[in-house]
């Protein structure tokens, strides 16, 4: 039917060898018979109309009605309309360039369109003007409208209840304007109905820049590509046993013992540039000093830690080399304050702190006769119960020093380990402080019964949302091949609302992981994307759809994020997206 109504605002393009039309769902490439008269459809036109969602993604929740009609546009006058008021201005004005930057790499490299057609403009009511802090209760819906006001202007209205909606609503309009490589054109969907809001507050991308160092473009075109995708939180798991890359003021021998070269650092005006980059593009930038495990590698100076360097390796930790905090040094609780005041300074924007607790190994701290000696004084017997003492009169003390460094009782997030087990974990952590990031299988029993105790979730599941190559592949472990590699198709089909049951409102969302022991700045696009992607769609909207019907959309992402210079992984032959796909 709207191949019919097209006929009336598309020209024919007479010596163009295809066209495309919409058949049962798929674009396909047909010959373009001169003497047809029917519209001559690009392949992305086509596209537009031929999936429910359009090219969108992730795709809305609520209303999407993308009406029949596409109207050429001129790059040249796009006018957004930028509200002069509240606290969030700035970051308006920052999403308008970003808007008009986003539209240009609609275009393939090295084309330029026609600089004729309709003006764009793009009005942006933000009913919350003063908001500009992330939080977890935060109001991320928009609703989206477009339609003619001439014959020669196309008007859009962006509403939202904060800067984040109205940024979200210009990602998805940027996503309605397609380059017609027939007649070079740039087109708009002309009759535009959308009401969406994410399903999940939190959902994210974790980046380890301690095994290996990311520059600081590379950390910025990630958080770019984020914004498109409409990801919210970039988990910067900053330091680790084999890198301390973090500048600090108070302590600066970590970073000089611990980096890998001079340059390789993060200074904390780089970090809040990063920080503040991310904010304009939707994006919270979530610290997290993994402690009282992974730490080693420029601790050197102190006596701080135990176990670094022992041999063997495998005793005493998952990957080389080894260390662990001592917690039973006064002092330490001292220098964690002085990481946590310096992160906090430097990831101004965060409303969350992650504080690790992943891999902790009893018999690295069994092994030092000082530690032995203290829970022998403390009456606790040396077995798998008082190491969870130990572990919490860690945990006690360093929670009060992040509290401090923050200012207030923002949100914990820890991994998921044997302190949290669903068993004991209320023993130790408070549900209402904390936050469980569950690293383990999917169908693992304990995420049921955390969920029964009451505790939030985020789920990072290594069997689906692992992108760093496959379980065990890390250095030194003797697996060092990319074992399964784990395709798109199964990032967006792990669902974290089958694994949550009656438990969706405690699932705050999940995370893919970039462990970074066999990537860096030159493997990232590839490893990140365009899988991250596959799992926005996942947490934005939980469709109960599978990657079947999302595969033709899938495609187009893909070569978006390419447009957009993302170095993305190929999914398929370019013949499966102009004929299938
Ligand atoms: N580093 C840190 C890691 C991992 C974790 N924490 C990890 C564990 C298992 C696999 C991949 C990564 N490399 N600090 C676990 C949260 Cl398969």
């Amino acid at each position: 039917v709207y191949i019919i109504i097209l006929a009336k605002c598309v020209t024919t393009a007479e010596d163009s060898p295809w066209r495309w039309s919409c058949e049962d769902k798929r674009c396909v490439k047909v010959r373009n018979d001169p003497q047809n008269t029917d519209p001559v459809l690009s392949l992305e036109a086509c596209k537009m109309f031929c999936d429910e969602y359009g090219l969108l993604w992730p795709r809305p929740t609520g209303e999407t009605d993308l009406g029949n009609f596409l109207s050429k546009i001129n790059i040249n006058s796009i006018d957004i309309q930028i509200p002069k008021q509240g606290r969030s201005e700035s970051l308006l004005k920052a999403a308008g360039k970003r808007f008009k930057d986003v539209v240009s790499h609609a275009i393939p490299k090295g084309l330029s369109p026609k600089a004729t057609g309709k003006s764009v403009v793009i009005y942006l009511v933000n009913d919350n003007p003063d908001i500009r802090e992330f939080s977890l209760e935060m109001d991320e819906s928009y609703a989206l409208r477009v339609s003619p006001a001439s014959n020669e202007r196309v008007n859009a209205t962006i509403r939202a209840n904060s800067f984040f909606g109205i940024r979200h609503g210009l990602e998805t309009l940027s996503q309605l304007i397609v380059y017609d490589d027939i007649r070079n054109h740039l087109l708009i969907v002309r009759d535009v109905t959308i009401n969406d809001k994410p399903v999940y507050p939190y959902r994210g991308i974790l980046l380890d820049t301690a095994r290996n160092y990311y520059t600081i473009d590379a950390i910025k075109k990630t958080i770019d590509a984020m914004a498109s995708a409409k990801l919210n939180t970039f988990h910067w798991h900053i330091t680790d046993s084999q890198s301390f890359p973090f500048v600090m003021d108070k302590r600066p021998n970590l970073v000089k013992y611990g980096a890998y070269s001079p340059s390789k650092v993060y200074t904390k005006k780089a970090i809040r540039e990063v920080v503040e980059y991310a904010l304009e593009r939707g994006v919270r930038c979530l610290p997290e000093f993994d402690a009282p495990a992974h730490v080693g590698e420029g601790w050197q100076e102190s006596d701080l830690t135990v176990c670094f360097k022992a041999e063997p390796w495998a005793k005493y930790c998952v990957e080389p080399p080894c260390g662990q905090l001592n917690p039973i040094k006064d002092e330490l609780y001292d220098v964690l304050e002085d990481i946590y005041v310096e992160m906090a300074e430097a990831f101004h924007s965060t409303d969350m702190f992650h504080m690790g607790g992943d891999e902790v190994s009893d018999a690295c701290w069994n092994s030092s006769e000082e530690i032995q000696q203290f829970m022998i004084q403390n009456r606790w017997d040396l077995d798998k119960s008082s190491f969870l003492k130990l572990w919490n009169y860690f945990q006690t003390k360093a929670e009060d020093r992040a509290y401090k460094a923050f200012g207030k009782n923002i949100p914990l997030v820890m991994w998921t380990s044997t302190l949290t087990d669903y068993t004991h974990v209320d023993k130790f952590l408070d549900k209402e402080k904390y936050i469980i990031q569950v690293w383990t299988t999917g169908v693992d029993p304990q995420i049921q019964g955390l969920l029964q105790k009451g505790y939030k979730l985020i789920i990072s599941n290594y069997d689906a949302l692992y992108f760093d190559c496959g379980f065990g592949a890390w250095v030194g472990s003797g697996n060092n091949w990319c074992s399964p590699y784990i395709g798109w198709q199964k990032v967006y089909d792990n669902s974290p609302a089958v694994m949550a049951l009656s438990y969706r409102d405690q699932i705050l969302g999940g995370e893919v992981a970039l462990w970074s022991e066999q990537a860096d700045s030159s493997t990232l696009d590839g490893r990140l994307w365009p899988r991250a992607a596959a799992f926005a769609e996942r947490v934005w909207a939980e469709p109960a759809t599978t990657w079947r019907d999302a595969e033709q959309r899938m495609l187009h992402v893909r070569e978006r994020l390419v447009r957009m210079g993302i170095k993305a992984e190929s999914l398929e032959p370019e013949w499966c997206y102009q004929n299938e796909g």
